[in-house]
């Protein structure tokens, strides 16, 4: 039989069986030392998952491995001095230390001495939590998390758009009968793949696929159009299909006057991006662009949708912006089976941007800032809501300031790994390194967590129970196979037991129904309404889409069919320039750097690194740049290249390909080292979102002395 739960990794969240016991098999299977010699931890998928419908990729297929990774954190460590060695010690000895130290550096400095850092891929019932913890238990205002490298730009743009930000308009299974979508800045071939059936189901019906990215990608082999402009350029493309689609007639002007405001505004910039201009700015050619207009107008249903290639940039915002108000032209958002959507990235990006672990958040996608808001989750946690602390700083921001006069002493970190994935990654090493606490809760020794003072060993997905909320708005249930190793506790525990030392006030659970329970409560009348969801309802419906205000609602697959949730119920067209890379090239940066993903590694790889499939199908950094280019700078296929921006140098192999423009190079963020890209990546952030600009920044290339092959794992 087994254990249905979904995949650890991405956002499309696979449904997936886990079975325990039998002979290891490779590949598939994670066998279990300790307690439980010899059992095994199988992996199959589930065809009762819409989003997967029986498939996975091999990121997926191989999870069950990290569950025995032979460097798996099994004890609690410390440091019992600034350059001592990290080394194991008892479960009470370092929560005593922590809440010892953060309740000095708290009397000393104020409740903001000690900061907070989340992630997309913990749990819902974790996410609050932590959130709550930050706000209670510590009493400050610095928490924020690796969402804000994510989507937050389209969580911006969709809330100032719809009112609200969830990441697709329906379910999955609504591409399959689109007949067109037009995908900005998405590799989904190699990030989820299975998502790519939805998109074949789709084509196969006569539906086209229009890919816009700079890089001919697996996904854009698979499309009936690609659009290749330079990075950073979207705003000017989006302007000038939406400038071609007023032209020519097409846009929807029924649907504008009934659903929408702010038209004219959006008109009259786009009127100044005529095709010729918008060739010039993104090199992409007019005939394309009038092709993209004309697919994406004839075809009744289809879809706009986003993803990081037009969201990480300093106008990320404004981008996504750009590209919704073509989606409004058209008249999709509101329509079933039609609309616009950004695809989630992490396992639980969406639920975990909705109950209280961003800077300016409560739980239910409410505002810190707003009173009632305040005073609802106040009731909610049995305290005062002035005592709550106001809205923190941003990811980028926060990790910045760690370590300054004015900035946090301390930092607890769950679920990310910003030595490898944050921009301007050196600096970032530095101001961990002046912290006078540093505590990580990880499974593994990832790169930050072997700069703690104290590490916290958690249990992984299969091991606990939880709620994640998939890139559909669907909230899933993730499910316990296996207990965890001796000396493991979940993060939940970790948190409660933090709270008890620091004597909080409220309730600290370690019971995820418990804390679900809590998190409906809290989320009761906010805009991601959880209140009419249980455990039960998501096990006997295959999951429930927020908002689901009471027990009797259904859930809202389609939220956007009456009205938007704005005051008056209209769409708001949000009127966007182009204003290019914050950092253009020049005669001393003369290439476009771009950064992304490859099929066989997960974001800062500190997981799949140590799968071994994973890391012989993907073992090391490279550059991905044109043979034309290559030759220019006398650079050779499989050599070892200096990439050198105005933050960094990194090293790293070449890999050439045609596949990139001339004036682009493309590397993968997923190692460790000197082969970071994120050496390189601006820090430029957007003004609204704060996104970092890990999409566009300025290198110069040349070719390095020969060096050692880089060990996989490192
Ligand atoms: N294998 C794998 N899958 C993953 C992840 C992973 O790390 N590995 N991470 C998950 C997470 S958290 C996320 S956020 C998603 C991300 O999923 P995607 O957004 O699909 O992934 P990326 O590779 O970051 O970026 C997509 C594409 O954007 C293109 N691009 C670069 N610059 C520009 C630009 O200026 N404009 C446009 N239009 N395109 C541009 C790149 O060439 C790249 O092909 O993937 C999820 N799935
Ligand atoms: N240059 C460049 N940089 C990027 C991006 C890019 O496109 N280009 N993309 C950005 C994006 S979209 C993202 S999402 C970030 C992601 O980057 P990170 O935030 O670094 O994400 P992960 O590598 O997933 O790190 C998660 C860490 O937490 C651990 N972990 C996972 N789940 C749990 C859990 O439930 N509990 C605990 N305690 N630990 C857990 C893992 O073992 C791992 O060490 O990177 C960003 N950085
Ligand atoms: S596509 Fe995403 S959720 Fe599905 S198996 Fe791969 S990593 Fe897991
Ligand atoms: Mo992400």
């Amino acid at each position: 039989m087994g254990t249905p739960t979904h995949c650890p990794y991405c956002a499309l969240q696979c449904g997936m069986t886990l079975s325990r016991g039998g002979a290891e098999t490779g590949g598939g299977t994670g066998k279990r030392g300790g307690a439980e010699t010899g059992a095994t931890v199988r992996v199959a998928p589930r065809d009762d998952v819409p989003a997967n419908r029986g498939g996975l990729c091999q990121k997926g297929w191989t999870a069950a491995e990290l569950l025995t990774a032979p460097d798996r954190l099994t004890a609690p460590m410390m440091r019992r001095s600034r350059d001592a060695p990290l080394e194991p010690c008892t479960w009470d000895e370092a929560l005593d230390r922590v809440a010892a130290e953060a309740s000095r550096l708290r009397a000393l400095h104020g409740p903001d001495a000690v900061a907070v850092f989340g992630g997309g891929g913990l749990t819902n019932e974790k996410a609050y939590q932590l959130g709550k913890f930050a706000r209670v238990a510590l009493g400050t205002s610095q928490i924020d998390y690796n969402g804000r490298f994510c989507m937050s730009s389209a969580a911006a743009a969709s809330g100032r758009a719809f009112g609200m930000d969830r990441g697709l308009p329906g379910p999955v299974t609504d591409l399959a009968a689109s007949g067109a979508v037009l995908l900005a800045g998405g590799n989904v071939a190699e990030t989820m793949p299975p998502f790519m059936r939805h998109l074949t189901e789709m084509r196969d019906g006569g539906g086209a696929l229009i890919v816009v990215d700079p890089r001919r990608t697996a996904t854009v082999r698979q499309a009936d159009l690609h659009l290749q402009p330079v990075p950073g350029t979207d705003i000017a493309l989006a302007n000038g299909l939406l400038h071609l689609l007023i032209a020519e007639g097409l846009a929807d002007e029924d649907y504008i006057a009934a659903r929408t405001t702010g038209f004219g505004a959006v008109r009259t910039v786009v009127n100044a991006y005529w095709p010729d201009r918008v060739e010039r700015i993104t090199g992409v050619p007019v005939p394309r662009m009038r092709e993209a207009v004309r697919l994406l107008a004839r075809a009744g249903r289809a879809h706009v949708l986003t993803a990081r290639g037009a969201e990480q940039h300093a106008r990320g915002t404004d981008m996504v912006s750009a590209f919704i108000n073509l989606a409004l032209a058209l008249g999709l958002p509101g329509r079933a089976g039609s609309g616009y959507g950004c695809l989630t990235g992490q396992g639980n990006g969406q639920g975990g941007r909705e109950h209280g672990q961003k800077a300016d958040q409560l739980p239910g996608y409410r505002r810190i800032d707003d009173p009632a808001a305040r005073a609802h989750v106040a009731g909610v946690w049995g305290v005062d809501p002035e005592t709550l602390p106001g809205p923190g700083s941003s990811a980028h921001e926060l990790l910045s300031a760690l370590g300054t006069a004015a900035g946090p002493k301390a930092l607890l970190l769950f679920g990310s790994n910003p030595v490898v994935s944050a921009p301007g990654a050196a600096a970032v090493e530095e101001r961990l390194g002046a912290l006078d606490l540093l505590v990580v809760a990880d499974f593994v020794p990832s790169e930050t967590a072997r700069r703690a003072d104290v590490v916290l060993p958690a249990a992984q997905w299969a091991e606990e129970s939880g709620t994640m909320t998939n890139l559909e708005g669907r909230v899933l249930r993730r499910r316990r196979a296996v207990p965890p190793p001796d000396g493991v506790r979940t993060d939940l525990e970790i948190i409660g037991a933090l709270a008890g030392r620091l004597r909080a006030p409220g309730e600290w659970s370690t019971d995820p129904a418990e804390v679900f329970a809590e998190l409906r409560r809290a989320s009761a009348g906010g805009t991601a309404d959880y209140s009419g969801i249980t455990y039960e309802r998501i096990e006997a419906e295959g999951g429930v889409f927020w908002p689901c205000p009471s027990r009797d609602h259904p859930g809202t697959p389609r939220p956007y069919l009456d009205r938007f949730p704005t005051p008056d119920g209209l769409a708001r067209f949000v009127p966007a320039e182009h204003h290019g890379a914050d950092e253009d090239v020049d005669a001393g940066y003369p290439v476009y750097l771009t950064t992304g993903r490859v099929l066989a590694q997960y974001q800062s790889g500190a997981q799949t690194r140590r799968v071994p499939a994973l890391a012989e199908a993907a073992p090391g950094p490279f550059v991905e740049l044109h043979p034309d280019l290559a030759a220019r700078l006398g650079i050779e296929d499989g050599g070892q290249v200096r990439v050198e921006s105005r933050r960094g140098t990194a090293t790293v192999r070449a890999r050439l390909t045609g596949a990139i423009r001339h004036d682009t190079v493309f590397m993968p963020f997923h190692w460790a080292g000197e082969g970071r890209a994120n050496l390189l990546t601006n820090p430029a952030l957007d003004p609204v979102s704060r996104m970092p600009e890990f999409k566009v920044c300025a290198v110069r290339l040349e070719p390095a002395a020969a060096s050692p092959p880089h060990a996989p794992g490192a």
